[in-house]
């Protein structure tokens, strides 16, 4: 073993050791080191063959800590916990942008895979899960600064077992996808992958019937500074994407249907508007040049004048109408009671120069995931350790709640100021919100900006006018408020709707609902941001009535870069995740527990008596074991289900006693061979 696996056997335990150790470990390609069961992950930025079906072998049916630590060991576990104790679970992947959570949860996925169920059903079921990953990254994916492979939606996917532990299908949910990046992406980022996949890797007359052209710089919704990434093959992954389209269940048409959407998107991008003055003086906009509107009705099936007239008029009364989100696409409903097995991936916290809407919604998204890890993590101790009937000693942390609160409470929150804004009769605007939130947060300790009352920071330059600042459990995060009101309004004119939903395209016709005519409701729909809390409401007490895995991803370096282990920044990210109270906690009463049963056949060889076999009952084995071996009294307490161990010490003395147990064997049976030669 490189370092010290479990970082709760770490001594002595100081930042600096926790820190070295993760190195030590990162430098000899160990990317995983557990605290108890959590289990932290270093992204290695290059593809380590640690993920091969002999490892997925030497992982299966065995217990956590007997190998040393992987990402397969905790699905594992809780594969296993589902499928022989019935116990729901839910893998929750947390870690900054590029941390290596999309991956994580792809590695979890193919593990759980790869160990359930046998047969051509469920082959077929496991297919299409592990294939929807590919098709959902295409559409929700991009290249960033963090990451070229940038999760902009959350996803959480619920996966579905019978009796048996032989998967069903799965759910999926997604949340609030960075919509804004179809239209412009910041410098040296890239729009979703799929526009360029399909440009790149379309046979020529698939690209002739979609009316388009290979060529990026056509389109200005490509931005051109960043079109091709190095190490992503757009072309290769158009057809892996087509491939797994059709492997979760898109017909030959309907995938035609998307494609053309995705076209239309395109072309949408190019038409130009000319502003031109009427005869009451006022301005009326209409579109320059007419071609790029013409393929995009061809593509459609829209009549180019209903679509004209709504891109150039607005019909006043519709002024509330937007197009509904959705936040839940169910692949597959189960009607009786299955075990599930959810495993959530979501955006990383993101800090970027220009911070906006999405990002405050991202951000938000990670602190109620970190609040979740405290609540569970401490709960979940606090709960053993009462179960166990042992008394629960206190440590302090960071609660970010407080943070949680400011975002999202009721009265005075951000999240409800700007509604109330939003909803506001008169004139609107991202300044009227800023002024609201200087009056009304003004004196929160995570919140600064440079006109709140709190006059510390008039002096600031670092905080602009139209700006405010949240200090993050994971860092200051500077927002920009131009766009929040009209991002959170997220209108689309009833003109827009009605044109959509009067084309001759079932795809198009589905995704505006609310242009049937039939169906007109002048019910202002709920915000972005109200539906995004909502949900995230919902998210949080499906996670909390599962058994929590957790995976902790950590980013060696800001480069992208293999072998760089930068040990600020991991310092920083350890300490916001609260890893180090994490393992003080794990600590506190015990450093270690075990169930009678493994810690038995982990250790008999070291006593007579339990060696080769223990005749009685695993607790009273060990408990001759621990006699035998002379371990004080006082260094552990004989627990309901489990030996708890009160001293990593005596956890290294037993460790140290089966190696050296190992190695003599391992001396004897050399000389023996020896003694045959
Ligand atoms: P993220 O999901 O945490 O960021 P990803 O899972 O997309 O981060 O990881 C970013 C990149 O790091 C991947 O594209 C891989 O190149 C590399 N990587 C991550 N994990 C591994 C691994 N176990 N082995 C090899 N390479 C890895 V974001 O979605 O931006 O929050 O929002
Ligand atoms: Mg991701």
């Amino acid at each position: 073993m490189i370092g010290v696996g479990d970082m709760v056997l770490l001594e002595p335990l100081t930042e600096d050791s926790f820190l070295e150790n993760l190195k030590k470990r990162f430098d000899h390609n160990e990317i995983y080191t557990y605290i108890g069961s959590v289990v932290i992950s270093l992204n290695p930025y290059r593809s380590l063959p640690i993920y091969t079906p002999d490892k997925v072998e030497e992982y299966r049916n065995r217990n956590f800590y007997e190998l040393s630590p992987h990402i397969y060991a905790l699905a594992d576990e809780a594969y296993r916990s589902l499928r022989d104790q019935d116990k729901d679970q839910c893998i929750l992947i947390t870690g900054e942008s590029g941390a290596g959570k999309t991956e994580a949860s792809k590695l979890v996925m193919s593990y759980v895979a790869a160990v359930c169920g046998k047969g051509q059903e469920v082959n077929k079921v496991k297919e299409q899960l592990l294939q929807s990953n590919p098709v959902l990254e295409a559409f929700g994916n991009a290249k960033t600064v963090r990451n070229d492979n940038s999760s902009r939606f959350g996803k959480y996917m619920d996966i579905e077992f019978d009796f048996k532990g032989d998967p069903l299908g799965g759910v999926i949910s997604n949340y609030l996808l960075e919509k804004s990046r179809v239209v412009k992406q910041p410098r040296g980022e890239r729009n979703f992958h799929i526009f360029y996949q399909l440009l790149s890797g379309a046979p020529d007359d698939t690209l002739k019937k979609l009316k388009l052209e290979r060529d990026f710089s056509k389109y200005n919704y490509l931005s051109l500074d960043s079109a091709t990434v190095s190490g992503l093959d757009d072309a290769a992954n158009f057809r892996t994407v087509r491939n797994a389209m059709q492997i979760v269940g898109f017909m030959e048409d309907e995938m035609q249907s998307v494609l053309e959407l995705v076209a239309a998107v395109l072309k949408l991008g190019n038409i130009e508007f000319k502003p031109e003055s009427r005869c009451n003086g006022m301005d009326e906009s209409r579109i320059k040049d007419k071609n790029d509107l013409k393929e995009m009705c061809e593509l459609l099936g829209t009549e180019q004048s209903v679509l004209e007239r709504a891109f150039s008029y607005r019909t006043v009364e519709a002024k509330m109408e937007k197009v509904s989100t959705t936040l839940n696409v169910a692949q597959a409903q189960a009607k009786t009671r299955h075990k599930v097995m959810g495993v959530l991936d979501i955006y990383g916290f993101e800090i970027f120069e220009d911070n906006s809407f999405e990002q405050f919604i991202i951000n938000y998204c990670n602190e109620k995931l970190q609040q979740i890890f405290i609540e569970l993590t401490l709960r979940e101790e606090q709960e053993e350790y009462i179960r166990e009937g042992i008394e629960w000693t206190n440590i302090e942390y960071f609660n970010n709640a407080v943070i949680c609160d400011l975002i999202e409470n009721n009265q005075n929150g951000i999240l409800a100021m700007l509604d109330e804004e939003c909803l506001r009769p008169g004139t609107v605007t991202d300044e009227t919100f800023l002024d609201k939130l200087n009056t009304i947060c003004a004196d929160h300790q995570h919140f600064e900006s440079r006109l709140s009352k709190n006059s510390k920071f008039l002096n600031d330059h670092s905080l602009p006018h139209n700006c405010f600042r949240i200090q993050h459990y994971a860092g200051k995060v500077l927002y920009r408020v131009e766009g929040f009101v009209d991002k959170n309004n997220d209108l689309l004119y009833r003109d827009l709707s009605q044109a959509m939903y009067k084309a001759n395209h079932s795809l198009i016709k589905q995704l505006f609902p609310e242009g049937n005519p039939a169906k007109v409701n002048l019910k202002r729909p709920p915000t972005a941001g109200f539906q995004f809390k909502a949900s995230v409401g919902t998210l949080m007490s499906n996670l909390q009535s599962k058994n929590p895995n957790y995976i902790r991803c950590i980013k060696p370096n800001d480069k992208k870069a293999s072998h760089v282990f930068n040990g600020s920044l991991v310092c920083h990210q350890a300490r916001y995740l609260g890893l180090m109270e994490n393992v003080r906690v794990r600590r506190a009463g015990y450093a270690f527990r075990q169930a009678y049963e493994p810690c038995l056949e982990r250790y008999k060889m070291l006593c007579k008596n339990t060696w080769p076999h223990w005749k009685g009952r695993a607790r009273q084995g060990v408990e001759v074991l621990m006699t035998d071996l002379q371990v004080p009294a006082e260094e552990f307490s004989y627990c309901r289900s489990k030996i708890f161990i009160r001293n990593p010490r005596t956890l290294f003395f037993l460790e140290e006693k089966r190696k050296q147990c190992l190695e003599d064997l391992a001396t004897l049976i050399q000389k023996i061979y020896k003694g045959w030669k």
